[in-house]
């Protein structure tokens, strides 16, 4: 099996350097949180959700039966795999944020069963090393056909050091409607860098969240069992351990709303009380008042037909569009012209 998988850590040249490189990696880290804390509204990266225990909760938001998300998705992978793998023939399969890879099961039963016997390429991109390795082994064990060529890291410096293709196309897996979590601004700036790393004929797979009812939104990130709650306030007690810091979880409440101007979910931590959360390492200290927010995530909410149009100008035209019965949720298929 060992044959078949191969990992690749993204920043291990970086770190390998000097030992003090690792220090100057959190220390900027640290800066970029400082900065956020010191914005109007107050923010805290989402990428600090994501801690083991945090990782723990968001599987559990997963089968929460307010958040529809991610059942809609597998449905309508369930329902489209073949015809997408008919579509592309047999691809290097490349997943940015691949977590643990349940629902890229369905892709690849899909394309193995193409390939008849033929290696299937799949290259798994995530930041946590742990749930990549484990995902990668279990895939491999599941696949007796499978190529894995991992990389821990950054998906979009990634995207700048994917491994050759061996095959004629790639296929790029943007799943779960993640790309929510980008401004308006990022998600142009990934368009680039995705576009940049595709060659002519190469694929694009998104997954994205539509526009629905603000009540059926709301919901599913004010779920009644208050796990979203404990996810968001997880993000505390993480940069509390990762930074030296003494936010007190217990004294801030879990609000999410729908902005129907952005139209996107906004996830914030509201103090109850006046209260100073010291920055050791700044020697900063920050005076939070009763009531005030700090945002901890973005969730946008798309049109298919907007996002069509800003790959259409990146060169990338749509293949297939598939959805759920309700059109609650969509999966995209581009190609680069
Ligand atoms: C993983 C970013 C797609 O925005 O719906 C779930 C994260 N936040 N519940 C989302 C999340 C609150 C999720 N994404």
């Amino acid at each position: 099996m060992s044959n078949r998988l191969h990992i690749e850590y993204l920043l291990s040249q970086t770190i390998d350097q000097s030992a003090s490189n690792c220090d100057s990696l959190l220390y900027q880290e640290y800066q970029e949180l400082l900065n956020c804390l010191n914005q109007l509204p107050r923010q805290i990266p989402s990428k600090y959700f994501y801690d083991a225990e945090g990782s723990l909760l968001f599987e559990q938001i997963c089968q929460l039966p307010e958040y529809y998300l991610t059942r809609t998705e597998t449905e309508i992978l369930e329902n489209s795999a073949q015809a997408i793998a008919q579509i592309t023939g047999n691809c290097q399969i490349v997943e940015l944020g691949s977590g643990s890879a349940t629902k890229t099961r369905i892709l690849l039963s899909a394309y193995t069963h193409l390939a008849k016997g033929q290696p299937v390429f799949y290259v798994p991109i995530d930041i946590s090393e742990s749930i990549l390795t484990s995902s990668a082994e279990q895939l491999c064990q599941q696949y007796p056909t499978l190529r894995v060529h991992g990389l821990v890291g950054d998906y979009e410096i990634a995207l700048s050091k994917l491994p050759p293709c061996p095959v004629s196309q790639r296929l790029i897996c943007f799943l779960g409607s993640t790309l929510g979590n980008f401004s308006p601004k990022q998600c142009n700036a990934f368009f680039d860098r995705l576009a940049l790393a595709m060659v002519r004929h190469d694929y694009f797979l998104l997954g994205v969240d539509c526009h629905k009812s603000v009540e059926i939104l709301t919901r599913a990130y004010n779920d009644s069992a208050q796990v979203t709650a404990q996810f968001n306030l997880n993000i505390l007690h993480h940069v509390n351990r990762r930074f030296g810091m003494n936010f007190v979880p217990e004294l801030f409440r879990h609000e999410a709303i729908y902005n129907s101007e952005l139209q996107q979910i906004e996830m914030y931590l509201i103090s109850q009380v006046d209260q100073t959360v010291v920055m050791p390492w700044a020697n900063q200290t920050l005076h939070i008042k009763a009531g005030e927010r700090i945002l901890t995530e973005i969730s946008r909410k798309f049109s298919p037909m907007d996002i069509k149009q800003q790959l259409q100008a990146k060169g990338l035209e749509l293949s297939a569009s598939f959805s759920d019965r309700q059109n609650w949720y969509s999966l995209l298929l581009f190609r680069r012209s």
